[in-house]
């Protein structure tokens, strides 16, 4: 038996948190990080990281996988081959959706949903939950009772059929958030207003997938936001507005910080890498690989969203992995037809090229710190979503996730990438740097040419309270 007091030393790190970036062996017992210092003593393992950065693993707190569909549209990814994905770009925890069918008791959800993860999973991963369906027994008691188990944070949509609430709906969920200490996250786009240009489109013979953006335009996505932000404060209820993608709803959400409210915003790569214009700029059907809601932008528009990463008006940058085949039934094609842009599944993949691109283009590209790269994919989503200091950061008492990066060339290629969608919307994509190694409590799980960690080994995290702002 070996007398070492380490299982394992990470030998002259590099290493980034949210706050500073500096030279340290990082000591590694039961999977936490037990000491960091210059010089520690033996490990079992020791990994020489000298003259590369060390990052906490990623927190991927928004990605779809294994969510049960409307027929034919069924998830390309499940746990095991989502997680494994997730491993290869950095990622250390995932947080995607037990999600509630209208007419279904959320407990039921969240049953099914451990169900489906058991077993699978390769990393960490909490849930948030999908509140489609808040009838009264669900928010006096069902919630509430989640909320206390370790489900704390719910998305409500203001649009889709099957999920949509309405105002009065999303008011009572609020109130619910506020009460028990739990965090909403808000889809912002107007229903009516997407449905009412989808039929002049439709009239218009327009349905090719690049229609998607114009039934989807800014306008759509400002007017819910500032709905989102006055329920909101009429709640008195901070509330997080995932998958910010434009201009304008970038503009009411700095006039609520500027009014002082608690309002968090999460943006993902999709739209600072694509454009509209990969919707197609003629009617092929290729651009439904880069169909999702709300749509890429403009060119300009990404430079706003860049902006709003550095100066710290989103909080959090995920990948909103929503992943589906492109040339399947179950896929982009349903029942194997190309079909109008409506019946196109919403989605596209990205949970393992989601570190990689805002590492190589934001940090390596001079465009954020690399304190600001940690704190926008590991430090915030896990105080966000109750997971700090657990996860998310580089500290003694830590959960030993993290990332050695290989600042290379690296293009991006589907062929290489461990999902099970048959595309990416970066092929070819030039990148400077991509993970060396992933580890998850100690273990490597990705070393740089294969996912090595074992299918099951990914515990199911339950969340604590949100940490972004002080006790209420
Ligand atoms: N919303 C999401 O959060 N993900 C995929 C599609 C959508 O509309
Ligand atoms: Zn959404
Ligand atoms: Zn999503």
């Amino acid at each position: 038996m070996s007398n070492a007091t380490f299982d394992l030393v990470i030998r002259q790190a590099r290493a980034a948190t949210a706050s500073d970036v500096f030279e340290t062996d990082i000591g590694i017992r039961g999977g936490r990080i037990v000491q960091l210092g210059q010089g520690l003593a033996q490990g079992q393992a020791e990994i020489d990281a000298r003259g590369r950065t060390v990052t906490p693993g990623g927190v991927d707190a928004h990605c779809h996988l294994d969510q049960p569909m409307e027929a034919p549209a069924r998830m390309a990814d499940d746990f095991r081959t989502g997680t494994r994905s997730a491993a290869a770009g950095g990622t250390t925890t995932v947080i995607p959706f037990a999600a509630q069918a209208k007419g279904e008791s959320l407990r039921a959800a969240v049953v099914d949903y451990h169900a489906r993860s058991e077993g699978r999973a390769v990393i960490d991963y909490a849930f948030h939950l999908i509140v489609s369906d808040p009838t009264p027994e669900v928010l006096a008691t069902e919630l509430p009772a989640l909320i206390g188990e370790g489900y704390t944070s719910f998305k409500v949509y203001m649009t889709y059929d099957d999920l949509k609430l309405d105002d009065g709906q999303i008011l009572d969920v609020l109130d619910v958030a506020r009460t028990h200490g739990a965090l909403a996250m808000l889809h912002a786009e107007n229903a009516d207003c997407i449905e009412w240009l989808t039929r002049r489109l439709e009239a218009a013979g327009r349905t090719a997938p690049r229609f998607h953006a114009h039934a989807r335009p800014m306008l759509v996505e400002r007017e819910a936001t500032h709905r989102a932000i006055a329920l909101s404060q009429l709640v008195d209820v901070p509330i997080l507005i995932v998958h910010v993608s434009g201009k304008e709803a970038v503009e009411q959400i700095r006039w609520a910080r500027a009014h002082g409210l608690p309002v968090f915003a999460e943006t993902c790569p999709q739209y600072l890498f694509l454009t509209a214009e990969d919707l197609g700029i003629d009617d092929s059907y290729h651009g439904a690989k880069c169909i999702c809601s709300p749509p890429p932008r403009g060119k300009e528009n990404q430079q706003v969203i860049w902006d709003g990463l550095a100066d710290g008006l989103f909080t959090v940058f995920s990948s909103d992995h929503a992943p589906f085949k492109f040339d399947a039934p179950e896929g982009k094609k349903p029942g194997g037809a190309e079909v109008p842009f409506r019946h196109i599944p919403n989605g596209i993949p990205g949970l393992e090229t989601r570190l990689p691109l805002l590492y190589s283009e934001g940090v390596l590209g001079g465009r954020i710190t690399l304190q600001k790269f940690v704190e926008l994919t590991a430090t915030n989503p896990a105080k966000a979503y109750g997971l700090h200091p657990r996860k998310g950061t580089i500290a003694i008492g830590s959960d030993a996730d993290l990332v050695i990066w290989d600042e290379h060339e690296h293009v991006v290629r589907n062929a290489a990438l461990h999902h099970a969608v048959d595309y990416t919307p970066y092929e070819g994509m030039v990148l400077q740097a991509w993970p060396a190694l992933t580890l998850s409590r100690g273990e490597v799980v990705w070393d740089g040419r294969q996912v090595v960690g074992r299918e099951g080994r990914g515990r199911f995290l339950p969340c604590g309270q949100p940490t972004l702002l002080p006790k209420r």
